[in-house]
Order: structure tokens, then C-alpha cells, then sequence
């Protein structure tokens, strides 16, 4: 039996490249190879740098599915399926929003699949396979096997992806995380993860969790390994790491020079809305960023606009708080509205999801707004991340933050990275917005 992987990509502009900074190699793909026994025949494609051959000999058509690259998914699936291919969906979307794939798949399956997966292809060959799986808590998988895309790494940007942990101990109302993982956290082996960063093929790393010290203890065991190895990796945390100086300070001796932080609103209002007043309390959160950036780490600051409080001064405000804090790179998102999240119920319950079923509006775009916000129009909110992320990534801006980021590191990498980024994301600002989602990958890739 031969099984073929497909990663679809979101959409692309006409005759426009794929968004570059979406070019990260697929790890999801590796660990369902991995999970793989060997006696099946295996292919991949990476719908956002190649086009999908459907003539390609396979019985089996294993699709990883997220919101945004929904549309693009059952697309595929059906041309597959119209060829006699059976299809299983599985993933972040899959899983949350299981009524909505199940049309387009043969096999769901929800949650994540290690310990599973042999037994639904076990199934299948032998012509008794169920409609639905449940997924596993389990998250040993030993290595993932990135042979399956060996051939495409020159294709992706050049950074490790390696995985420490899944979930998230915390309930912001609006992330896919905290439903998927049901608010808990679970980790690998420290011996798993130290042999995959030892075998991995870039030497910069992207630890792709969304909360890496849920369990202290453990974190600063791993921290204390990774320190031996001499890496540079970068991660997703939350402001509260600040608030334990010793984790601060292994997290950074490992390696760790550049984090991804959440910080979503500085406004408390928004924040109780949203259930991450816990992040940073009015006049503590300025203190626990200082100790960040004292410490040598630089902060990739995300911002969500959209909540009941936020108005244009909401952005100026923010916009303030990054320029005085310098910080690395940021992000203005609008909120988004993931099926089966609290946000996405509370909007729907008050009538305000403009489409309920957005991801798959036809014509609908990267950067549309699918809800009413309550201060401003939909196409304000859009108007003002746009203006606001201009204002942020100015060559003025870009320039007036370097003395920081020398105050921070002398590392070369970083400072590759930080021009790399900010002049990708001045031009790059309005690229995002606009893409039509779901279409336009099947013309040649450029
Ligand atoms: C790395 C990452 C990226 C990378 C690249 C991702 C890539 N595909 O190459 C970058 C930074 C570019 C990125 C961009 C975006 N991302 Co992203 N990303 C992640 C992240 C942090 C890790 C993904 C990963 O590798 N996980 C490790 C693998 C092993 O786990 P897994 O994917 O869950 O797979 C397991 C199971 O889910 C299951 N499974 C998954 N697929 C399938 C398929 C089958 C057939 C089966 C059987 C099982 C199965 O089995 C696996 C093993 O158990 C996740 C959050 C997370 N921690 O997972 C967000 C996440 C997937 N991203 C998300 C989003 C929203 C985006 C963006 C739209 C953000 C934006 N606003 O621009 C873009 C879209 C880019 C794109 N798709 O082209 C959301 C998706 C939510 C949703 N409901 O769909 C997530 C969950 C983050 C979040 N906090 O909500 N992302
Ligand atoms: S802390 Fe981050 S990953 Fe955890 S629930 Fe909140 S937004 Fe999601």
C-alpha cells in the first residue's frame, strides 16, 4: 500500500510566489512519516512549492488539515477521491471542526495520532477501516524521519524545526491550542529531543512550542542539556517566564536568543475578555519585558486586534509600547474567529460571525474580517493593522532600534535575522493581506 502526504498551502496571489516567511519545513509531515511502519511505500507533497501530481500511483491520501488551508484541502480531496484514492484528514481543523472535513474524507482523525496510526492503516489494508478515530495522549515518537522531504529543503527557509512539547496549560478563549489540548501539556523524552537536535541538518532551531516551560521543573532540566550543545533556537512563550529569573537565565545560557511572545492586548478589559489577565499585570508587564531583554533575549511581540475595547487608540497605544520597548519585530493580527473556540461560539451566539463558515466563503481573503467588532467596522480593523505595521516596520523604525538590539546580542545570526525580517516584513506588509484563500496554487509554481 502506498500513501501519499499532502500539506496544502493556503492560497497564493496570481502570478505572486508563495509568502516566503510561511516557508518553514513540515514537521507534521516527518513525525506521520515516523509513525509510518516501513513496509508502506511513502510520497509528500508540499502544495506551496510544488504542484500536486493527483496522476500519482497511491491508494492512500493523508491530508493534514488547518483552518485556513481547509478550502485548498477538500479541493484536493475531492479530485483525488473522484480517482479512487481514499482520503484521511487529520490535524488542528480535522480535529476541532470534524463535522466540516467529514464530507470530504473517507477517515477523520481527531487529535494527535502516535500510537493510532499503524492501527488505521492495519485497518484499511484489511478493508475494515471506521469513518472516525479518537487520537492519543501519547507523544513518543522517537525521531521524525525528515527524509520524507529531503529533497525540498533547499525550498525552505533554513531553520530546525524540533518539537519539546504539545499544549498549553493556559484557556485564552480565542487559540485552537488551548480547545485541541483541552488545557494540558504534555512533553517528550530529554533524551528524544537532544538526539533530534543532534541530527537535525540547520543549526538554527525553531522549537515550535506554544508554551515550552508548562512544566518548570523540566524545562530547566532540558534547558541545562540544550546548554551543552551550543545551538541558537528561538520559541513561543509566554511574559510570565520572567517571572522565574533562574528559567530566564538557562533558557538564554541554552541558546535561546529570540521569543515569540503573545502579549495579544495591553488593555486589562481586552485581556479579562480574552482569560489571559495572568500574562502580565498593569505595571508589571513593563518590568518582566525589561528582564527579557536584560537577559539577551529579544522578543517577537504578537498583538491581536479586534476584542470589545479596542478603537484606533488601541493601536497607537500598542504602537507606543513596542517603539519604547524596541522590540526585535512585531505583529498587529486581527482577531480571528477559529471554529470551536470560545471566541468563535460568543461571536456566533451574538450574531456577529459575518460568515460561519469563513474559511470556506468563496472569494474570501487573507486579512478579511468574518466578525462585527464592536468599536470599529470590520474594514477599519483591517485599515488600522495595516497602517499600524507600517508605521512599525519604517526603514526610520527599523533603523532607530539597532542600538537596542546591540545592547541585547552581538551575535551575528540575530542580527542577520533581524534585517532579514524587518525588510521582509516592510515589503511584505501588504502582501499577506489580499491572499485569496484556497486558490491560485495550481498555477505553476514561480
Ligand atoms: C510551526 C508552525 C507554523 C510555521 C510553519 C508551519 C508549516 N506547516 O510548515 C509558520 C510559522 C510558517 C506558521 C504559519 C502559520 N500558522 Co502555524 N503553527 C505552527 C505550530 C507552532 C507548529 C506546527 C507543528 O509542526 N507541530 C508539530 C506536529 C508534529 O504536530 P501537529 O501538526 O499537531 O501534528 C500531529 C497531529 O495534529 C496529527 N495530525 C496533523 N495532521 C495530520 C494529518 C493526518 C492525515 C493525520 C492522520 C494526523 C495529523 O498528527 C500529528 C502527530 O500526532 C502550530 C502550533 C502547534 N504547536 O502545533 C501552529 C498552528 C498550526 N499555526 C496556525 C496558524 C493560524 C498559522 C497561520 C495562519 C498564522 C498567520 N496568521 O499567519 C500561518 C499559516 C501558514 C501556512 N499554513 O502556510 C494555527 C492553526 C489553527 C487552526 N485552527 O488551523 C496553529 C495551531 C497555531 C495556533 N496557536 O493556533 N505556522
Ligand atoms: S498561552 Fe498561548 S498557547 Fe496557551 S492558551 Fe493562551 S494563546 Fe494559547
Amino acid at each position: 500500500m502506498k500513501i501519499l502526504f499532502i500539506l496544502p498551502g493556503i492560497g497564493k496571489k496570481s502570478g505572486e510566489r508563495y509568502l516566503k516567511s510561511w516557508l518553514m519545513e513540515p514537521l507534521t509531515i516527518a513525525v506521520l512519516k515516523r509513525l509510518t511502519p516501513e513496509r508502506y511505500e511513502t510520497a509528500f507533497f508540499d502544495d506551496r512549492i510544488e504542484s500536486i501530481d493527483e496522476s500519482c500511483p497511491c491508494d492512500v491520501v493523508a491530508i493534514t488539515v488547518e483552518t485556513y488551508t481547509a478550502k485548498r484541502a477538500y479541493e484536493l480531496a475531492e479530485r483525488f477521491r473522484r480517482r479512487g484514492k481514499l482520503v484521511i484528514m487529520g490535524g488542528y481543523h480535522a480535529t476541532l471542526c470534524p463535522e466540516d472535513a467529514a464530507s470530504h474524507a473517507d477517515i477523520i482523525i481527531s487529535g494527535n495520532c502516535e500510537g493510532i496510526w499503524a492501527g488505521v492503516l492495519n485497518d484499511i489494508e484489511a478493508g475494515c477501516f471506521k469513518p472516525f478515530y479518537e487520537g492519543s495522549t501519547s507523544l513518543d515518537y522517537g525521531q521524525p524521519d525528515r527524509s520524507i522531504y529531503e529533497d525540498k529543503m533547499k525550498k525552505y527557509l533554513p531553520v530546525s524545526l524540533v518539537e519539546i512539547g504539545r499544549g498549553c496549560r493556559h484557556s485564552c478563549e480565542f487559540c485552537s491550542i488551548a480547545s485541541y489540548y483541552k488545557s494540558c501539556y504534555m512533553h517528550r523524552s530529554t533524551a528524544d529531543i537532544i538526539a533530534d537536535i543532534k541530527t537535525a541538518r540547520n543549526k538554527i532551531f525553531f522549537f515550535v512550542d506554544d508554551s515550552i516551560f508548562s512544566d518548570k521543573e523540566f524545562a530547566k532540566e532540558l534547558f541545562t542539556e540544550v546548554a551543552k550543545l551550543k545551538i541558537t533556537w528561538t520559541t513561543q512563550i509566554t511574559l510570565d517566564i520572567a517571572r522565574d529569573e533562574e528559567l530566564l537565565y538557562l533558557m538564554k545560557k541554552s541558546g535561546c536568543s529570540l521569543v515569540l511572545i503573545g502579549f495579544e492586548s495591553i488593555n486589562p478589559q481586552n485581556l479579562k475578555q480574552m482569560n489571559k489577565s495572568w500574562s502580565g499585570k498593569l505595571g508589571e508587564r513593563d518590568m518582566l519585558v525589561e528582564r527579557i531583554h536584560k537577559a539577551g533575549i529579544n522578543i517577537y511581540a504578537s498583538f491581536v486586534f479586534g476584542f470589545d475595547y479596542d478603537c484606533e487608540q488601541s493601536f497607537a497605544d500598542v504602537l507606543d509600547f513596542s517603539s519604547k520597548h524596541k522590540f526585535f519585530v512585531v505583529a498587529f493580527n486581527h482577531l480571528l474567529a477559529f471554529p470551536n473556540t470560545p471566541t468563535y461560539n460568543k461571536l456566533e451566539s451574538e450574531g456577529k460571525l459575518l460568515h460561519s463558515q469563513w474559511w470556506l466563503e468563496e472569494d474570501y481573503n487573507y486579512g478579511q474580517i468574518s466578525f462585527l467588532p464592536k468599536l470599529v467596522s470590520p474594514e477599519e480593523l483591517r485599515a488600522l493593522c495595516g497602517k499600524y505595521k507600517h508605521k512599525y516596520f519604517t526603514f526610520g523604525s527599523i533603523l532607530r532600534r539597532v542600538p537596542a538590539l546591540f545592547a541585547r546580542t552581538l551575535n551575528p545570526m540575530l542580527h542577520f535575522a533581524y534585517w532579514f525580517i524587518n525588510i521582509l516584513f516592510h515589503f511584505e506588509v501588504d502582501k499577506r493581506i489580499g491572499i485569496p484563500v484556497g486558490e491560485n496554487l495550481d498555477e505553476d509554481k514561480l
